[in-house]
């Protein structure tokens, strides 16, 4: 009986890519002022490599604002660009390609895919108080984190791992996890003037 249960723990760890070969991450995230905890991007900077699966992704423009603030994507990701306003709005970004996708109204959706890593800041010329962020990182491995500061990442392979972080406002230092099969790792996240 008890060869037999270590003989299936022992087949368990062997298949590949079971989740006994994989720990997570629970950051929490603290900033001098409490509304800032939420929105830090927190993705893996070096480690074990992992390939990245092709997604489309949304953002929207809703109720005057772009819905999520906040975008992390992995590169080679397609957004599709949302507009759920009775209004037109406009998507265009200053950053990495500059691009104008132009202007469209309820209902209509216009894609764009990412294929260079970086914070690209999406404006509407429409309305100039308008702002998301679409952060193209080079890992399949990110989070941001909620209104409580709490980031949870889970299927990380084992091993020794830097993590960035990324803020609108703040900034923090890369911190280092070992992550062990089947363990949940903790890390805390100070963030600061930049
Ligand atoms: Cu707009």
């Amino acid at each position: 009986m008890k060869f037999a249960l270590v003989l299936t723990f022992a087949l368990l760890l062997a298949l590949p890519g079971h989740a006994a070969e994989t720990g997570s991450l629970a950051a929490t995230v603290s900033a001098p002022i409490a509304k800032h905890k939420a929105g830090a991007v927190v993705f893996v900077k070096s480690g074990p490599a992992g390939a990245v699966a092709a997604r489309t992704v949304q953002l929207d423009q809703k109720g005057m604002v772009f819905v999520p603030r906040i975008l992390p994507i992995a590169k080679g990701w397609r957004v599709e660009f949302l507009n759920s306003d009775p209004v037109a709005h406009n998507v265009y970004t200053i950053d990495g390609e500059k691009y104008d996708l132009g202007t469209w109204p309820q209902g209509q959706k216009r894609p764009y895919t990412f294929t260079r890593s970086g914070v690209y800041r999406q404006l509407c010329k429409v309305h100039d108080d308008m702002i998301a962020y679409i952060v193209v990182l080079d890992t399949p491995w990110f989070a941001t984190s909620d209104k409580e500061g709490k980031v949870a990442l889970p299927g990380l392979p084992a091993g020794a791992y830097t993590f960035g972080v990324w803020h609108e406002k703040l900034a923090a230092p890369d911190f280092q996890v070992q992550i062990g099969p089947g363990a949940a790792a903790s890390a805390a996240i100070a963030l600061k003037a930049r």
